[in-house]
């Protein structure tokens, strides 16, 4: 990189990972946060007490007199002060821009954007990447303890293949990602505080196949598909019978399996996650998998062994023919009504489902007819299940527990061979627990010392 005049804008895990990538490069840089106190500032003075920073509101002069601005996702490019830089002829990217240009052409990279089952999608690729004895790089926007910033993932040991999650704001400020594979897995309106229109957050979007080799294309989602498909190579996936080098489902009897064209690959039923969002998310893997040539007896592997992401309809463990799901995230009758309805109509059995925390005002007789069709049992727990009881004991058999232990322990008496145990709360946690993840904690080890 030349000696440009670069700032970084914005001192949060994205800023920093820029300034040390800056850094490891002995490039210099200086730094921007329009908040007096940005939540990167502790650990940047420390790393970096010689930059020069600047703390409040963006400076039009200060930015216009740069050569590059390192934009954070969360700063919007309509913020006049970056506006006015871009009219004086600054550059202005991002770090996955950055990121891009510093990968040598021959190397590897996935790109996957979209709504819903993003993070789902790359985890699950990045163990079919390992399964296959490669190592990956995993990032982007991607959050949790697996994942980095990408720039961070340039300052370890090269990596045979890169995976990242990325969102419309980073693609943005990324002029030509260059992916080897690139998906947007599924369209609808989000952040629309950030975009004028429906139009313009698509655009957004649609830059994930900017100079890609391939673009993964999803057959049930026509606002996802690529809007030019010029230089680019297409494969497909969708939830039906899928034509010659798609994948798709396909119905064999009562099995309803996994295939590629006409060649069967796994039964749905041998998967962990459950729900038929989850099944497109393992063909988008699938397919994005032999789009950078991943053998298919490891990716089948990965498959059968992958758990979910934690407290996410997350499969925690079989005892005696009962298998025991964390839907902890179910913190909204919404999210619990996808989770009884994904996991009851894939499962042999009923549902014992566990529900109940801090209710925040919702209405659960939307809840009752399908905790009705594929539950038996509906054990309660926390400060408002009695509101959740009386919307529902007049359809089914409802209990109450003092505790999250305990309505597990009833669950486990009452679930029998080919039933599954659903920890799907459809309430906040604070009145037992910290979080959501706290709650799925307890749930997890209370399940694993079952016996
Ligand atoms: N800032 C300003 N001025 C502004 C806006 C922000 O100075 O007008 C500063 C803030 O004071 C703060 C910094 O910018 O210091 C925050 O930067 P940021 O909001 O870009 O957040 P990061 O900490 O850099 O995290 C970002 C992603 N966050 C967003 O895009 C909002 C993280 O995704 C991502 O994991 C991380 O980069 C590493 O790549 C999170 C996210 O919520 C998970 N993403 C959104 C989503 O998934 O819907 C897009």
């Amino acid at each position: 990189m030349a000696q440009l005049h670069r700032i970084i804008v914005g001192l949060g895990t994205t800023g920093l990972s820029c300034a040390r990538y800056l850094r490891s490069k002995n490039l210099p840089f200086e730094v921007v946060d329009s908040r007096d106190v940005p939540p990167g500032l502790t650990q940047f003075e420390a790393e970096f007490p010689e930059v020069l920073l600047t703390l409040g509101e963006f400076s039009h002069e200060l930015l216009s007199r740069a050569d590059e601005l390192l934009l954070s996702p969360g700063v919007s490019l309509r913020t006049p002060a970056i506006q006015a830089a871009a009219a004086a002829g600054v550059r202005i990217v991002g770090d996955i821009a950055v990121f891009c240009e510093a990968l040598a052409p021959e190397q590897t990279l996935v790109a996957v954007t979209g709504l819903n089952g993003k993070s789902t999608v790359v985890t699950l690729l990045a163990m079919m990447v390992r399964q296959a004895g490669l190592s990956v790089g995993l990032g982007g926007n991607l959050d949790g303890a697996e994942a980095s910033p990408a720039l961070d993932m340039l300052r370890q040991d090269p990596k045979d293949i890169y995976i990242l999650e990325l969102s419309s704001f980073q693609l943005e400020t990324t002029p030509r990602l260059g992916a080897s594979a690139a998906v947007i897995l599924n369209v609808s309106d989000d952040h629309m505080d950030r975009y004028e229109s429906k139009q313009e957050y698509q655009a957004a979007k649609q830059r994930i196949f900017l100079g890609a080799a391939k673009a993964i294309v999803n057959c049930d989602d026509e606002a996802s598909q690529p809007w030019s498909t010029q230089g680019l190579a297409l494969s497909h996936f969708g939830l039906n019978a899928p034509s010659k080098g798609a994948w798709g489902l396909v119905q064999d009897g009562e099995q309803s399996l996994l295939a590629c064209g006409n060649e069967s690959f796994l039964a749905t039923s041998a998967l962990k996650v459950a729900g038929k969002h989850n099944i497109a998310n393992a063909l988008a893997a699938l397919a994005l998998g032999d789009a950078i040539g991943l053998p298919r007896e490891a990716m089948g592997k990965a498959l059968v062994s992958f758990p979910g992401l934690p407290h996410r309809c997350q499969w925690v463990r079989r005892v005696r023919g009962v298998d025991y799901y964390n839907d902890s995230k179910g913190t909204n009758v919404g999210a619990s009504l996808v989770a009884i309805e994904s996991l009851g109509e894939l499962i042999k059995g009923k549902l014992v489902l566990i529900a109940g925390g801090v209710d925040k005002g919702a209405d659960f007789s939307m809840m009752t007819p399908v905790v009705a069709r594929f539950a038996k049992l509906a054990v309660l727990i926390g400060r408002d299940a009695k509101n959740i009881a009386n919307a529902m004991k007049n359809s089914i058999e409802v209990v109450f527990a003092n505790s999250l232990q305990e309505a597990v322990a009833i669950a486990a008496q009452n679930a029998g061979d080919g039933d599954a145990v659903l920890l799907s709360p459809a309430c906040a946690s604070f009145d037992m627990f910290n979080d959501f993840t706290h709650r799925g904690r307890v749930f997890t080890e209370t399940v694993e010392a079952l016996s």
